[in-house]
């Protein structure tokens, strides 16, 4: 019989997926789910076929010209591929792939979790109300902006995008995107399409990210750009910290500016700038976008099947580079 393929799964992953992974290849798994370090990274995967890591391990050019020669395909737990320099990888033969489209629900989910507590202050009733300090009530406590019918603004049209577009349907908001390309009209269902990003965001009361970290999204929301949206604007982001200036979201917040902003990813994640936990008007998640059961057994499937078309000859369905 064949040797099997040996996998390097970097992460602790969820019960039937390390199955799969055991019952098809010789994995090394990681039970203590320890974080792995470039020089760790690169002494487990010693020997190995393939690598199965999540956006926590960083794959920069200097790891990918030092990984052993046996590593051909990093099969991604993720479907962002920005901790890995493809071009680096493209350059040594290493396939790369993703898992696109798994997570578009639990993402859209959180998208509208963070776009209703920022909007009706979750974080800071639920502080008030965990610390015992909730005392009395009258109809100007806790006011805050009701979703209902207002116009978002969506950046980046893609998978993620397009799930956010129907669930704020279902909450009679306007749609207006900036996207790369236009969709088709059926796509579209009446949503307003802005080639430019500075075009679309003086019409939205809600603002939220749906693009991948690249040298041109990095830092696309910063003070220009703010200084375009509305006064008062809800600003929210479950795709990549890099692709705001944070400190200019910070001055925007502690001005009125942007009236409240809902985060689930940041620059420099999970060591986050100290001050976000000083802002009042700020909802905070910990980049739990796609992290449900369902969604974690089915991107872990995806990541497989990459695999088993790779080792079986044929195009992962997957490729990234
Ligand atoms: C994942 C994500 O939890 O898939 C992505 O790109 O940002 C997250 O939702 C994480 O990357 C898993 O590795």
């Amino acid at each position: 019989m064949a040797k099997r393929p040996t996998v390097l799964v970097t992460r602790k992953l969820p019960e039937a997926v390390e199955a799969r992974l055991e019952r098809d290849y010789e994995a090394r798994l990681n039970p203590d789910d320890s974080e792995l370090d470039a020089e760790a990274l690169l002494r487990a995967a010693e020997g190995v076929d393939a690598i199965m890591p999540c956006h926590s391990e960083r794959f920069p050019a200097g790891v990918i010209e030092r990984l052993p020669e046996s590593v051909k395909i990093i099969a991604n737990f993720s479907v962002g591929t920005d901790h890995v320099d493809l071009a680096a990888a493209r350059a040594r033969g290493i396939v790369v792939t993703n898992t696109p489209e798994v997570l578009n629900d639990a993402t859209a989910e959180v998208t509208m979790l963070l776009m209703l507590g920022a909007a009706r202050r979750a974080s800071e009733g639920e502080r008030l109300v965990r610390a015992g300090g909730w005392r009395s009530w009258s109809p100007a406590f806790m006011v805050g902006t009701q979703v209902t019918g207002k116009t978002v603004g969506i950046v980046g049209m893609g998978r993620v995008g397009k799930v956010v577009a129907e669930r704020c349907r279902g909450f009679a908001m306007q749609i207006h995107y900036h996207n790369k390309v236009r969709l088709p009209a059926e796509v579209e269902q009446g949503a307003v399409y802005h080639p430019r990003l500075d075009d679309m965001l003086p019409h939205c009361d809600f603002i939220t990210m749906h693009c991948p970290n690249t040298p041109e999204t990095q830092g696309m929301i910063n003070e220009d750009s703010i200084a375009k949206m509305k006064d008062g604007v809800i600003f929210v982001n479950a795709a990549r910290g890099s692709i705001v200036d944070e400190d200019a979201l910070m001055a925007a917040l502690r001005s009125g500016k942007v009236k409240a902003a809902g985060l689930d990813v940041y620059r420099n994640e999970p060591f986050i700038d100290e001050r976000w936990s000083k802002i009042e008007t700020v909802f905070l998640l910990p980049h739990i976008g796609s992290a449900t059961a369902e969604t974690r057994d089915a991107m872990g499937f995806r990541a497989l099947d990459n695999l088993d078309a790779y080792f079986a000859g044929r195009e992962p369905g997957d490729r990234v580079a």
